[in-house]
């Protein structure tokens, strides 16, 4: 009765402690992974010129982009008093991996279709923050825009949504529980075609009780749509407290892969170069009949000390003195502030 077998494999995953198990175990990644050999290839990196879509920024490069985005994120919701800087700085460094080294992506001119071109969607649209800022300094708007965020009439929205146009932003999000569908939608298009290249996604952990990403989870196995890769921020947090303490999530990497899904697991998805190895090492797993996921640990609020390891910086701007205290400790780049 080889239907019977998910079912069992996810009902063992339901009752087990959150611990690795299974085949998840042995794509566990090493806590600092190797240098890989393209991040010592040089060049400059101009954030307010388009990247060329075989461009590599070195990981110094991409270092200070990350110090200069969480900059970004602290100014942009204080500066408006609302939005969500603790996911935000959580994620920073994968976004930074994601658009300074992974994706092929053409900023100018945007193209809604991305023919031939990477595609990303966020799923938990609450972290704008990070994305417009990692949008505006490799290339899609400029930089100044971001003094925007979230006034009125702003293309830059509290959630990203279409209908402001804004470069690099495909469908709106925030509606949480959606992404994924989309992605895989993506990605199928992608497939009809004959278009190689991926579709990635970004995806909460708290996300993940919503009923429709399970759907999407099966539907993705069940038709093998095996050029998407779609990452969890596995922070533990969400809105109202841990995850563990509103709907635990249980063993995550047992249950993807009961999914039929490929799973690689990322200690520390704060850490620049392992994240950059990630990715790539993801992209390499797919084309083989399985979408992959990568479950990224990550700390929320990562870089600003009242701020990390909490759900109280979810969705909360600083107030002045808080302000001042962050700043304190996100040192200025070379790149500027907005
Ligand atoms: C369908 C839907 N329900 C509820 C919300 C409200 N909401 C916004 S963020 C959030 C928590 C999401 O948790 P997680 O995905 O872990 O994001 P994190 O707090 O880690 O940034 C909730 C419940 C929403 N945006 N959409
Ligand atoms: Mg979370």
């Amino acid at each position: 009765m080889p239907h019977v077998a998910p079912y069992l494999a996810f009902a063992s995953a339901m009752s087990e402690k959150p611990r690795f198990v299974g085949d998840a175990e042995k794509v566990i990644l090493p806590k600092s992974l190797p240098l890989p050999r393209f991040l010592h290839i040089t060049q400059p990196f101009n954030p307010s010129q388009p990247l060329n879509p075989h461009y590599m920024a070195d990981i110094t490069q991409l270092k200070e982009l990350a110090a200069q985005v969480r900059r970004d994120i602290v100014r942009m919701v204080f500066n408006c008093q609302s939005g969500h800087p603790g996911g935000s700085l959580g994620c920073t460094e994968f976004f930074v991996a994601l658009y300074g080294n992974v994706l092929k992506h053409k900023p100018k001119p945007f193209k809604m279709e991305g023919k031939g071109q990477d595609l990303f969607f966020l799923s938990n649209g609450h972290i704008s923050p990070v994305w417009y800022s990692v949008l505006a300094r490799t290339g899609y708007f400029d930089v100044k825009e971001l003094n925007t965020f979230r006034k009125i009439n702003s293309r830059l929205q509290g959630h990203p949504a279409t209908h402001e146009g804004l470069p690099g932003v495909r469908v709106a999000s925030g509606s949480l529980g959606q992404g994924l569908s989309v992605a895989i939608g993506a990605a199928l298009a992608k497939r009809l075609d004959g278009d190689p290249r991926w579709v990635f996604c970004l995806t909460g952990d708290g996300e993940l009780q919503e009923g429709q990403c399970w759907e999407a989870l099966l539907f993705a196995a069940h038709h093998k749509v095996d050029n998407l890769i779609v990452t969890v921020d596995w922070n533990g947090q969400q809105i109202d407290g841990p995850n563990d303490a509103v709907i635990g999530l249980g063993n995550l990497p047992a249950k993807w892969k009961a999914f039929g899904w490929d799973v690689l697991l990322l200690e520390n998805g704060n850490d620049l170069e392992a994240v950059v190895g990630t990715l790539r090492r993801a992209k390499r797993r797919t084309g083989k009949g399985k979408p992959v996921v990568i479950l990224m640990k990550t700390e929320m609020g990562y870089g600003v000390d009242f701020m990390q390891g909490t759900h109280k910086w979810h969705g909360k701007a600083p107030n002045q003195e808080q302000f001042e205290s962050a700043m304190k400790q996100l040192a200025e780049t070379s790149l500027g502030d907005f």
